[in-house]
């Protein structure tokens, strides 16, 4: 290993994800690669607090290390894993689980919402969730996560949580900062721009997929909703619509948000929502090209997968016997 420091994230493979999960997250992961030493997990274990058809989570774990790999994160540089295939994740969770008290976790606005939205299968991993994102962080020495924002108050509890078990024991744990995009940070629903854009909304007009192809793309940015009036600039807060459909032009076409402003001055919302559409579609084309491809050779991505659990492991595993020893948890010589 160099000394770069470590960095690490992940995504649920909870759905197809969405463009959001792309600019929040997924095209950071790409930038960031040559700066850390970074591993990227997909996160199986998180989707299990919301009921999912088990057929369709096997795909969509596969999909998305495709997807990874499709967007740029390169397996000769970065670790790709899938989260259950490194047991110490859950192992570690249960230690954490001891010293965290109920209303850290009933307070976190992503379980409030949740408990909301899946009125019927409230549990206690939905709750727990947060930790198992501490373990997930914590065992990797991490640095840095870079993250959309609505993952923030995640890593404050992960740096709680550090800086807990350092201060009861011993120092263990990297205590790590987030890294949350100064535009982008929160793509919001193109249904409703005052909500986030959400995998699981049952909305499809809702979001753009990553695997939605040119016709549905523009077809879904020509009915984003917007306002009533006829200026475009940028202003999230009284113009949220408008200053999402910017922000996603921006990243699509790799304009900077003011010259966006220049370049529509002047011109109405439905010639700019079909721009929108059109860098949108474009920039996704050559990802959506090189998934499929990926997605025939069944092989490389478990060669990828089965070679990232390894790596992970190794690096898990050491983090989990330190922490076992200083909470004073037996081994026996061997
Ligand atoms: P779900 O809708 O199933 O709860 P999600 O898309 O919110 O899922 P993840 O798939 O785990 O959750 O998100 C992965 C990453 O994408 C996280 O870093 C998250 O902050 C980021 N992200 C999710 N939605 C957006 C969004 N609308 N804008 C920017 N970043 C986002
Ligand atoms: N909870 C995250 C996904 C996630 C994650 C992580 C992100 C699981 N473990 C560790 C960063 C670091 C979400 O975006 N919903």
């Amino acid at each position: 290993m160099s000394d770069k420091k470590t960095l690490f994230s992940a995504v649920q493979p909870s759905g197809i994800p969405t463009i959001g999960n792309y600019v929040g997250a997924i095209s950071n992961f790409v930038k960031l690669q040559d700066e850390y030493n970074c591993i990227y997990s997909i996160a199986d274990l998180h989707c299990l607090t919301v009921r999912q058809d088990p057929a369709s989570l096997r795909k969509a774990t596969q999909e998305l290390l495709a997807l990874y790999i499709a967007c740029g994160v390169d397996p000769e540089k970065s670790i790709m894993f899938v989260q259950s295939h490194v047991p110490a994740h859950a192992e570690l969770t249960w230690v954490l689980n001891t010293m965290t008290y109920p209303g850290e976790l009933n307070r976190m606005t992503q379980y409030k919402d949740k408990s909301r939205s899946h009125a019927d299968n409230v549990n206690i991993g939905l709750m727990d969730y947060p930790v198992l994102m501490a373990s997930d962080i914590l065992l990797y020495n991490t640095a840095v996560v870079p993250i959309g924002a609505d993952q923030k108050q995640h890593i404050e509890l992960t740096r709680d949580l550090a800086i807990r078990f350092n201060s009861r024991y011993s120092d263990t744990f990297v205590v790590p900062e987030p890294i949350i995009p100064k535009y982008g940070a929160r793509i919001m629903s193109l249904a409703d721009p005052t909500k986030k854009m959400s995998k699981s909304d049952e909305n499809v007009n809702a979001f753009v997929s990553m695997y939605d192809d040119t016709d549905t793309i523009i077809r879904k940015f020509k009915r984003a909703v917007t306002d009533s009036d006829t200026k475009i600039y940028f202003d999230p807060e009284n113009k949220a619509g408008i200053s999402n459909l910017l922000t996603i032009y921006s990243v699509f076409s790799g304009v900077s948000i003011e010259d966006a402003v220049k370049e529509f001055d002047g011109k109405g919302y439905g010639d700019f929502k079909i721009k929108v559409g059109e860098a949108v579609a474009e920039g996704l084309k050559p990802i959506s090209d090189k998934r499929l491809a990926l997605l025939k050779d069944k092989a490389y991505l478990d060669g990828i997968m089965v070679k990232g659990a390894e790596s992970a492991f190794r690096i898990a595993r050491k983090t989990l016997s330190k922490v076992y020893r200083k909470v004073g948890l037996y081994s026996p010589e061997r």
